[in-house]
């Protein structure tokens, strides 16, 4: 029976061998003035850590999961529960993430799963008061069971959206008794598979209405964790409305709810919506709305989901350029949405997957870190947009200027010519600073 390291994984240097110990993650390591736990506030994702099997569209589950009975009995999830926080105490992960119904079977009706939801609830309480693990975000499953094939705060129908409002009542319930910092709207089935056969204005009505009510909620219970949505623009529908960071921040705004959320970045939705990580950070921070970030990595050539562990250095270093810039996370964190390969099966590759996770976000950071000491990109960049500092670029941004005040000034210039935008010599330092 594979299980858990009987320690917790150590930091044995860039050196090491080892593949249970951390080579460049040392929690307490101060870079930039913070240490490194501070910076990432890793979270781990219960529902591809302990849910998470190895299934694919093409066969069956893989993984070994010797803790597991395989029931949906109160006692086998809250069983999994305490395998989970041994899991995290081992890897040195301080936060978790779940679904409602990752933790705590769904039952035949609403008030049972509401009372298996307790009953699992009440072992994490336990078991984060005895370890000091904390609660990145909770979040409703609003996709799974068969009701919501059609949507759920989008579904055509009443009933079902009702259902799927009381689901997140009772989610964002227990994430408040948990103490959670935030609270996760990931629209799984909020699109269309058709639009032949959808009325998309009333949808997105509903939704924005389902969203005022969560905010109204949480008011009413003193909830004061951040909400967030998470973009996605497919898989599993067609087209997705949170499809990316712009078009959330377009429906917050339009619907006059972007006071009440912030966006959960997670780097495979992004490169799915034909962006990159860095596009999509960039576009949420500057609306002020990067909270946190789901943190993955796609295959460039396969066009679906595949959350694999994010272990490319220049991700991990655009990603730590972007939280480095907006000085930290402050409710969010990196939540390793992520799952072992199908191939991984044993429960030590639990292990190897979030410390080669960890691993590559502290390099990425003290790349990052280097990149800002050196200061040729920064410097760049403020030298390139050099002309708005004074004279007619700066009465350009104050607003001084009209269409015709530019026509003169255009007339009386001579032609004008841009500088180099040296993309590769902006290239060889990141990578000189690999
Ligand atoms: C799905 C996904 C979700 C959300 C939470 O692609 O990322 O797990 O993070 O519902
Ligand atoms: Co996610």
């Amino acid at each position: 029976m594979s299980t858990f390291p009987s320690e917790a994984v150590k930091y044995e240097g860039p050196e090491s061998k080892n593949p249970l110990a951390f080579k460049h993650y040392k929690a307490d390591e101060v870079v930039a003035g913070k240490t490194m736990k501070d910076w990432f506030r890793f979270g781990c994702a219960y529902w591809h850590t302990m849910r998470g099997n190895g299934s694919d569209p093409f066969g069956v589950g893989t993984a070994d999961h010797p803790w597991d009975d395989g029931t949906d009995s109160i006692s086998n999830a809250q069983n999994r529960a305490r395998v989970f926080f041994d899991f995290l105490e081992k890897v040195g992960i301080d936060y978790y993430c779940f679904h409602d119904r990752d933790v705590a079977p769904e039952c035949a009706t609403l008030a049972e799963s509401n009372k298996a939801l307790d009953q699992v609830v009440d072992t994490l309480e336990e078991l984060q008061k005895s370890s000091g693990k904390k609660l990145l975000w909770g979040t409703a499953c609003l996709f799974v069971h068969p009701r919501y094939q059609q949507g759920a705060a989008t579904s055509p129908n009443a009933d079902v959206y009702a259902y799927a409002a009381a689901q997140v009542k009772k989610a964002m319930e227990v994430t408040h008794r948990l103490g959670g910092e935030g609270y996760t709207f990931w629209g799984g089935r909020e699109g269309y598979a058709t639009l032949l056969n959808t009325d998309m204005k009333r949808e997105l009505d509903h939704l924005a209405r389902f969203l005022h009510m969560a905010v109204d909620y949480k008011k009413e219970i003193g909830f004061e964790g951040q909400f967030y949505i998470e973009p996605k623009p497919q898989e599993p529908m067609t087209h997705q409305y949170d499809s990316d960071s712009a078009a959330c921040l377009n429906f917050l705004r339009e619907y006059d709810l972007l006071d009440h959320f912030k966006l959960n970045i997670e780097t495979n939705h992004a490169t799915l919506a034909g962006h990159t990580m860095e596009h999509e950070l960039a576009t949420a921070h500057a609306a002020n709305a990067l909270g946190s970030i789901d943190a993955n990595m796609g295959t460039a050539n396969v066009g679906w989901d595949t959350d694999q562990f994010p272990t490319d250095l220049y991700l991990t270093t655009q990603t730590m350029l972007a939280i480095m810039k907006m000085g930290g996370f402050t409710t969010g964190g990196l939540n390793f949405d992520a799952k072992r390969r199908r191939e991984s099966w044993e429960a030590i590759d639990l292990v190897h997957a979030h410390i080669a996770g960890m691993d590559a976000f502290a390099r990425g950071l003290k790349i990052a870190d280097k990149v800002r000491q050196d200061g040729r990109v920064d410097a760049f960049i403020k030298e390139r947009y050099a002309t708005f500092d004074s004279g007619i670029g700066a009465d350009i941004e104050s607003g001084k200027t009209s269409l015709a005040d530019l026509e003169k000034y255009a007339l009386s210039n001579q032609e004008p010519m841009v500088a180099s935008g040296r993309q590769e010599v902006i290239e060889s330092i990141i990578n000189d600073c690999i």
